[in-house]
């Protein structure tokens, strides 16, 4: 009998024990993926928008340290949308061959680095969230955004408007949208979304976009090299 009772008893822990493993694994699967889709008022796919999500009720665990790049190569920066966690070290390298002097007044990051070709020894950190506007002293169409969030949660648009973020942990989150050209705040852009564990999810966009005004690119003396 009390053999019986201990078997019993035995397979009840087991039991317990493997449900609790199933339990957990549920809990550790990942959420997603989320699939975004940014679109103009006239249903036109907007390209190099940025889509986060923050989680709701507790602040995202920091990434490890990352870096990032922000290339020059004919005459522009590559990517014109860099978005990247706060702190990210960020390197120049600038592929031509003649020399470029970029710099920022934005208020979330002021720099400059001064004439130079190749790559600058220090990289920049971009220590404070929001918006870094891009430009170079000598050449005067060059433009770019740094776009620095405070989820490590955010991807970037393609052409066709969407974009994909993958192993998320289930949860609730507040999915929000950011455009260079963006006409209003990003803040009052927030949308709600749920995240189960294994299934997608969507998140859409319609944004208003200020019309485009880029400086022209100037045709350059290639005997003079700037
Ligand atoms: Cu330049």
């Amino acid at each position: 009998m009390t053999r019986r009772l201990a078997i019993a008893g035995l397979f009840l822990v087991l039991t317990l024990l493997a449900l609790a493993a199933r339990t957990s694994v549920n809990a550790q699967a990942p959420g997603g993926p989320v699939e975004a889709t940014v679109a103009d008022e006239k249903g036109k796919p907007v390209e190099d928008a940025v889509v986060s999500l923050m989680p709701l009720g507790s602040a995202p665990a920091a990434p490890a340290p990352s870096t990032a790049i922000m290339d020059q190569h004919d005459k522009e920066f590559v990517p014109y949308v860099l978005p990247v966690y706060v702190g990210t070290r960020v390197t120049f390298p600038n592929r031509d061959n003649i020399r470029h002097h970029v710099y920022s007044f934005s208020s979330a990051k002021k720099f400059e680095l001064p004439l130079y070709i190749g790559t600058p020894a220090a990289p920049v950190v971009f220590d404070k969230p929001g918006v870094v506007a891009l430009g170079c002293n000598i050449h005067d169409w060059m433009l770019a955004y740094i776009y620095v969030l405070t989820t490590p949660f955010f991807t970037k648009t393609a052409a066709d408007g969407k974009a994909r973020l993958e192993a998320l942990a289930p949860g609730a989150y507040e999915a929000r949208v950011w455009h260079p050209r963006l006409r209003g705040d990003t803040e009052k852009t927030g949308k709600p979304v749920p995240l189960a564990a294994g299934e997608a999810a969507q998140v859409s966009f319609i944004v208003s976009l200020k019309s485009e005004w880029r400086i022209p690119r100037r045709i350059v003396d290639p005997y003079r090299g700037s």
